[in-house]
């Protein structure tokens, strides 16, 4: 029975890959050349709060995030809501619905909002509409709505398993180990810049996967650093998975500059960042901390709870002289979860999003 007149609220997150995703072997489906690998962050500091409310008396749908009103004609957001009109067919609800989503960091700050927005979406709807689909399934959905989201469904350690299926029924996210198994994790996001990159992930990986004669590589090399990366996390060996989260990063960025044309995320403080890093990893005789890069200049440093101070440190001189405009500290976390009424980002007197 799927929840009418009432709100429904969820708070999921974004996930930092350590292993990248960085091309598909099918667009529409979204199936991905390689496996990935992610550490979900906690949404203590970073998060998606997204409230749902389905109603007979709503003419039509509407879906706002950050306080804007999408248009549902846009090719993008169209995009987008198709998941969310897969769900409603799937609960058999014709009913409209508004939804409102709200994000606690800027969406274009590389700090992956789609995939924070899309798995808490696919999460809200599912208990909205009451469909008690498994994990496996929302992530199955989720990753339809963009790759990386599949991920954000679990907490913890996140492998999507890029499958073998043309029809995409084997291409889902697991969870390998929960966020309480090496609670001490933290990532560190260091923004250097706020500008909106210039070409899109969805096009990047494209363009790279039909003109990079290196992109063969990525097939086994991924697959390599997955199962490397789940012996060293095992022993919680540190300087192990640090090495692998380095040469990932620098692989996938390595394939973005050998593309045609070329294309180039970092900026000049995002090599300062990786000279500090591997500056204070040799000066410590190990690696104690990591750093890795999306589809952008601003760096994610991994590190120890117990090793945040040194690492604030070793970027100090970066943030004095304004390279460094801010850093926002997170930690490994679990997957989305509800919200009670308190929450809610819906007025239901008004039936409008709450201002
Ligand atoms: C990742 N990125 O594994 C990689 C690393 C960026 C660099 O997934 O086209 O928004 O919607 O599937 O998931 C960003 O791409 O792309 C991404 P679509 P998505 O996190």
């Amino acid at each position: 029975m799927t929840v009418f007149d009432k709100v429904v609220t969820a708070r999921g997150s974004p996930n930092i890959a350590f292993i990248k995703y960085w091309g598909k072997r099918d667009e529409k489906l979204i199936l991905p050349c390689n496996s990935s690998l992610s550490m979900t962050l906690s949404s203590d500091t970073l998060n998606t709060t997204t409230s749902v409310l389905i109603s007979k008396k709503l003419e039509k749908d509407a879906f706002y995030i950050d306080g804007v009103l999408q248009d549902l004609q846009d090719p993008d957001v169209k995009e987008r809501f198709e998941i969310v009109n897969k769900l409603r067919k799937m609960a058999k609800v014709k009913e409209k619905m508004l939804i409102v989503s709200k994000n606690n960091f800027p969406a274009s700050s590389g700090m992956a909002s789609s995939a924070s927005g899309i798995a808490t979406l696919i999460y809200v709807l599912n208990a909205a509409l009451e469909l008690k689909l498994t994990q496996r399934e929302l992530s199955i959905i989720a990753r339809q709505g963009s790759g990386s989201a599949c991920r954000s469904v679990f907490g913890g350690i996140v492998v999507w398993k890029k499958g073998s299926n043309p029809d995409g029924t084997d291409s889902y996210a697991e969870q390998i180990f929960d966020e309480n198994y090496w609670a001490e994790l933290t990532d560190n996001i260091v923004i250097v810049t706020q500008e909106k990159k210039k070409v899109s992930s969805r096009a990047g990986m494209k363009q790279t996967v039909q003109t990079n004669p290196l992109y063969e590589m990525r097939y086994s090399s991924s697959e390599t650093h997955i199962k490397e990366f789940v012996d060293a996390y095992k022993d919680k060996d540190f300087h192990r998975i640090a090495d692998i989260i380095i040469a990932d990063s620098n692989e996938m960025h390595a394939l973005m500059l050998s593309t045609k044309p070329s294309i180039r995320y970092l900026n000049k403080a995002s090599y300062a960042i990786m000279d500090a890093i591997e500056e204070l990893n040799a000066k410590e005789g190990k690696n104690i901390a990591a750093y890795t890069f999306d589809a952008g200049a601003n760096a994610h440093i991994i590190t120890l709870a117990s090793n945040r101070e040194k690492v604030m440190n070793a970027l100090k001189h970066l943030q004095d002289s304004k390279e460094i405009i801010e850093i926002k500290s997170s930690k490994i976390g679990g997957a989305p979860f509800e919200l009670n009424e308190t929450e809610s980002l819906i007025d239901m007197q008004s039936m409008s999003p709450y201002n």
